[in-house]
């Protein structure tokens, strides 16, 4: 038989209203706000208008937009009529995104217009693309897209959300990989449940009382969930920033808006901490009661200088897009700089050795992860996914000891990827990319540590006969990366020289590159 009725849609947005919540603001998002009742029934026409094109249960839809209402209604509004909604980064390149939209067969693109030019002359190459909903300030135009705002007043304010189970598909996410394209991660309806009870209720404490402010995007897993579905099932309130968060806009939304819980990663803080170092203003914080880091290890000197000029605690924990969010966390008033912290309620870890045996304390293993929040498999990826999970366990894919008293420390990954401002970054996918530049010969990619531990992308590179280095190279292949591929990824170094360290059989030894 069929199992019960859960949807996450009604358990996000409608228990709310449900609960006397209706009137309270459910989004701040520039000078505007958004109620609980006037979120509902934006969710309700959005999902009644994906009927009226035709949209069913389990069908797909991608979401490039921006922090913003439009994105938190889109994304309700498709998990309501059982359709599954896939935020993308909005950082990502035409190819990136012809690789996504053919990847999950999406029917419908839900798209910010400022995004949409750069795709739209290549519409025939999106194969299962049946419709495109172009959100702008004005209206648009263009025949073959709908208008946002048009799209919307064809649905009904009220709606009867899908008979789905807590084991249906609710939404997916991409994760990029260390080698080929980015992988589609399968949550079920019932994972944002969990990782809200998991972490913003056991480690945040989050109640109705918090207002969150995400710097990090809604696309990715660790905004997703911190501007999102955490405010959202506490009964919060959202801040959602559309610019790009530098620490200037992030100052001065924090003072604007007040919220009480504030997300970063450990570049943004570094760079918030130079900000204030620079300026000499200390910006008003009070209203926040804690930070929280995750991406990347977070520099123990961060916690205290940012304890020095707030006085507040940052709590960094580790996450991944497969397990929805974050499953090793310091705790409010427990907190070891430099450690991941301990595991969180909800999840079991273990590291084993090569021999897949359990080590004991201090000894450095692959840690592997299990709990309610984990993705159901990759989408069509039947490789990746024997490789990642075993049985309800599953490869994180990085390195960690724990100590004596249990705290859980960071010693790399078990393959080559990088986290470059919290972010994925492969650096096989920018050695294809450079090996492709007409003056290139060989090329290699490391991660860099800076003095603080955190890490960018370093391109070693052989030059072809006739060419000489020069500054000037070095800028235009930087600009090459970062016009061919996601901005972030390009390398902030590039060293010329006459060959790569190899080995007899001539593999490249990155690890002499490495020191
Ligand atoms: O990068 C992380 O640590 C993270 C945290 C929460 C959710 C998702 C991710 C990737």
């Amino acid at each position: 038989g069929v199992k019960s009725h859960y949807n996450a849609a009604s358990r996000f947005i409608e228990e709310n209203v449900r609960n006397g919540l209706g009137n309270k603001v459910a989004i701040i998002s520039d000078d505007k706000t958004m109620t609980y009742n006037e979120l509902l029934t934006d969710v309700n026409k959005f999902g009644s208008a994906l009927k009226t094109i035709g949209v069913e249960n389990e069908n797909r839809m991608l979401l490039i937009t921006y922090d913003s209402p439009e994105f938190v209604v889109s994304f309700y509004g498709a998990i309501k009529v059982g359709a599954v909604p896939i935020p993308i980064n909005t950082m990502f390149q035409p190819n990136d995104y012809e690789y996504v939209l053919n990847n999950s067969r999406a029917k419908v693109l839900l798209i910010h217009e400022d995004f949409w030019v750069k795709l739209k002359d290549q519409r025939e190459r999106y194969i299962y693309l049946k419709h495109v909903i172009v959100i702008s300030d004005q209206v648009v135009q263009d025949a073959d897209v709908t208008d946002y705002k048009e799209f919307i007043n064809r649905g009904s304010e009220e709606l009867e959300p899908f008979y789905t189970t807590a084991e249906d598909t609710g939404f997916w996410l991409y994760s990029s990989g260390s080698t080929g394209n980015p992988k589609g991660v399968i949550h079920y309806q019932k994972n944002m449940e969990a990782s809200f009870k998991n972490y913003a209720q056991n480690i945040l404490k989050m109640t109705e009382n918090d207002v969150t402010f995400s710097a990090s995007k809604l696309f990715f897993a660790y905004g997703l969930g911190n501007a999102m579905y955490f405010p959202f099932g506490a009964g919060g309130t959202t801040v959602l920033l559309k610019d790009r968060p530098t620490p200037d806009k992030i100052y001065e939304t924090l003072e604007k808006t007040k919220p009480t819980i504030f997300f970063g990663v450990p570049t943004l803080y570094g760079s918030m901490i130079n900000y204030v170092e620079k300026t000499g203003k200390i910006p008003d914080l009070s209203s926040v009661r804690i930070c929280v880091s995750a991406g990347e290890a977070l520099p123990s000197t961060f916690i205290q200088k940012w304890r020095e000029l707030f006085n507040l605690d940052i709590l960094d924990g580790i996450g991944s897009t497969e397990v929805a969010h974050i499953y090793l966390s310091n705790r409010i008033g427990d907190i070891k700089p430099g450690s991941t912290g301990k595991i969180v309620p909800g999840y079991e870890a273990r590291i084993l050795n090569d021999q897949s045996i359990e080590v004991g304390p201090n000894e450095t293993g692959d840690l592997l992860i299990k709990g309610e929040s984990i993705t159901g498999g990759y989408w069509c990826n039947i490789e990746e996914n024997q490789r990642k999970f075993y049985g309800k366990w599953m490869h994180t894919g990085d390195k960690y000891y724990q100590d004596d008293e249990g705290y859980f420390w960071y010693a790399g990954r078990s393959d080559d990827m990088l986290k470059v401002g919290g972010i994925w970054v492969s650096p096989i996918e920018i050695e294809s990319l450079l090996f492709q530049h007409d003056k290139v010969l060989e090329v290699a990619v490391i991660g860099k540590k800076k003095e603080n531990n955190l890490v960018y992308p370093k391109a070693y590179i052989v030059l072809k006969d006739g060419v000489s280095p020069s500054e000037e190279l070095s800028q235009e292949l930087k600009d090459y990366v970062k016009t061919n591929l996601a901005p972030y990824k390009y390398p902030r170094e590039i060293e010329f020289l006459d060959e790569l360290p190899k080995t007899a059989t001539g593999k490249v030894q990155r690890f002499r590159l490495r020191v």
